[in-house]
């Protein structure tokens, strides 16, 4: 069986982060380890939320794993509370030794999440280079890129976007959340070896939290389990589709995904 070690925050009420990793990697058929990076009453998209970061906790937990033999087939990296941690996750990155899938889950919208700083960019930028796959969303990605944020994405500025962040360790960048029309919206990615990909299908009027989250778990899933990236990010793609065609309201509850766990399991 396939082991993926996933870190990120736990959001007590509105589905993201691992209240959505956990159930879609064990529905994948992969045992799921968390390493939580925060705990939150709610996630940061609703007013006030209680957060208690556990960031002298990143290094005890990762010793007392590797002392126990604990190994995985690839790290989940998504929502880290404050920049400093980014150094505990590359610690912990450097002790497991496996291949890296980064979530930059810091900004979206052209906005930074409430809470976070342009350190915390600086933060995630450093530790992007040693993943080897990094999904950002568009915003993260033009964060990242260090280029002005656009809402329509064209061909040129995916390209320059994608070719500035696909460092020497990265093999793979999936930029998700692109409008190719403007009632289109899909992915672009590309891979070192293969080139680029894109993907696209009808814009859902609807919006829901925790998409992103869902996507880099589904992905990170059939990629553990052999599948190539641009078949990973379609898989994750349609599975976002189902589940906001499942969520009628919008709402920072976030999106209806339990009852799609069945239709992602038949898929592998
Ligand atoms: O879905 C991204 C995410 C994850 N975790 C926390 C968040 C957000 C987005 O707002 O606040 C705590």
């Amino acid at each position: 069986m396939k082991r993926i070690l996933t870190i990120q925050d736990l959001s007590c009420v509105g589905r993201c982060s691992l209240t959505v990793a956990l159930p879609i990697l064990s529905a994948m058929g992969i045992s799921c380890s968390v390493l939580p990076t925060a705990v939150l009453s709610t996630h940061t998209g609703f007013p006030e939320p209680h957060i208690r970061s556990l960031t002298d906790d990143i290094e005890p937990i990762c010793d007392h794993l590797k002392k126990i033999g604990a190994s995985f087939d690839a790290i989940l990296v998504g929502y880290l509370a404050n920049p400093e941690q980014a150094e505990a996750v590359l610690q912990v990155m450097e002790t497991f030794d496996c291949p890296v899938i980064l979530d930059p889950a810091m900004a979206d919208h052209g906005k930074l999440y409430s809470g976070i700083t342009e350190e915390h960019v600086d933060a995630i930028r450093d530790l992007s280079s040693m993943a080897e796959v990094l999904i950002p969303n568009v915003t993260e990605a033009a964060m990242l890129a260090g280029v002005p944020y656009q809402e329509q994405t064209d061909g040129q500025y995916l390209r320059m976007m994608l070719d500035r962040l696909c460092k020497v360790k990265t093999k793979t960048v999936v930029i998700t959340g692109t409008t190719p029309s403007q009632d289109t919206t899909g992915f672009a990615g590309i891979h070192k070896e293969e080139g680029m990909f894109s993907y696209k299908a009808t814009r859902r009027l609807n919006r829901q939290h925790g998409t992103g989250d869902m996507f880099s778990a589904v992905f990170a899933g059939a990629y553990v389990l052999g599948h190539d990236p641009m078949e990973s990010a379609e898989l994750a793609a349609n599975f976002v589709e189902r589940v906001l065609d499942n969520t009628p309201e919008t709402t920072p509850f976030g999106g209806n995904f339990e009852t799609e766990l069945p239709w992602l399991w038949q898929q592998l």
